[in-house]
């Protein structure tokens, strides 16, 4: 019998659920035992109810739809119960987790991508090596909220990249305030309904609704303590431009010290992330890749670097507009270390935090 944690998939059908059965394709300690989705796919296999009703087979990704999954009954939402599970992913929208997402959490531990909880005070935002300790919070949530499970949300795809190049430069010299113009993938809209071809072909689209509030307030909760958000000032601008995987931004930093470029690279470089992730299975080798070429990064070459995991920056520059002013480019996989393997990530940690195992009978 196999020693794997067993994974329920909420939104297991939607383009981020797909996401998730990838991650989880030959993971070392979890595996996928139960599929939910919305009433309309229960009952059906997985590969009947990702078909259209004008015959398209709905599944996005480039590699195949594992055999195993294309055969698992898929169940509503609604039905599924956390007997012989030991947690769930979640990758519903924000509204279908505002209601579902508590009701597992009562016996199972929720990882999700959704957005519905990010900002209550009792929830955690992690970023497993910039800010795993946060996970202290999750004892209070279970306490305040008297569930045996809890629900931990990864932040929005757009926020990571940016607390993962951050990260560092607080530890080395602090940081006061932070400008970012985002230029993001349209995977990051999804596909119901998604961005339009005629809106994005030969155009740049400059705004993402909600999306420039949820970087600063995330960014702020992800890089103070637990439970108290960092005083950094955050100012973004998000586009979508025509690009399908991979988060570009252009940061401006102001620094609490004055460091020199080549004390910003090498405080990038030289960043291992918390203890406690670097053998987690789906970290890489390095969080962070400085590239010196000045024409990266660029989200076709450098978005999959470490299997999407890693962080790449370049352009790094004094910034002589800002106190203590530096200046870089990054490229943050946004379905990858953004969402589902970052979530993957996420539950290894609290696997090796003891958050994570113990099933419900
Ligand atoms: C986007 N960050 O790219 C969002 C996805 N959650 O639209």
């Amino acid at each position: 019998m196999s020693t794997k944690l067993r994974c329920g998939l909420i939104g297991a059908t939607g383009l981020a659920g797909q996401q998730f059965i990838s991650a989880l394709q030959n993971h070392p300690t979890l595996e996928l035992s139960a599929l939910a989705a919305s009433p309309r796919s229960a009952g059906k296999s997985y590969a009947d109810a990702l078909k259209a009703p004008n015959g398209m087979m709905g599944w996005f990704l480039t590699e195949t739809l594992p055999a195993e999954i294309a055969r698992m009954k898929v169940v509503a939402g609604s039905e599924l119960t956390a007997t012989g599970l030991d947690l769930i992913f979640s990758a519903v929208e924000a509204d279908v987790a505002r209601e579902l997402e508590p009701k597992l959490a009562k016996d199972l531990p929720v990882i999700s991508a959704a957005s519905a909880f990010r900002y209550d005070d009792d929830v955690p935002l992690i970023i497993p090596p910039v800010n795993a300790s946060h996970s202290e919070l999750l004892r209070g949530q279970q306490k305040a909220r008297n569930t045996k499970g809890f629900i931990a949300p990864i932040p929005n795809c757009t926020t990571t990249g940016l607390a993962v190049t951050l990260a560092p430069l607080e530890d080395a010299f602090g940081v006061q305030a932070v400008l970012m113009t985002s230029m993001q993938a349209v995977s990051g809209a999804g596909r119901s309904p998604g961005v339009a071809a005629l809106d994005i072909i030969d155009n740049v689209v400059p705004h993402i609704s909600k999306e420039e509030h949820k970087v600063e307030v995330e960014t702020k909760k992800i890089l103070g303590a637990a439970g108290k958000p960092h005083d950094v000032r955050v100012s973004s601008t998000c586009t979508r431009v025509a690009v399908l995987e991979g988060h570009t931004e252009a940061a401006y930093v102001s620094l609490k010290k004055k460091a020199s470029v080549q004390d910003v690279a090498a405080a990038m470089r030289e960043w291992k992330g918390h203890a406690q992730t670097r053998d987690l299975p789906s970290a890489p080798p390095r969080w962070i890749e400085v590239l010196e070429d000045p024409f990266r990064p660029q989200p076709r070459l450098d978005r999959d670097t470490h299997g999407g995991m890693a962080t790449s920056v370049g352009r790094i520059r004094e910034d002589s507009v800002l106190e203590h002013g530096v200046k870089y480019v990054l490229v943050s996989h946004n379905t990858k270390m953004g969402a589902a393997k970052g979530a993957v990530l996420l539950a290894e940690l609290l696997m090796v935090q003891g958050f994570i195992g113990g099933r419900p009978g």
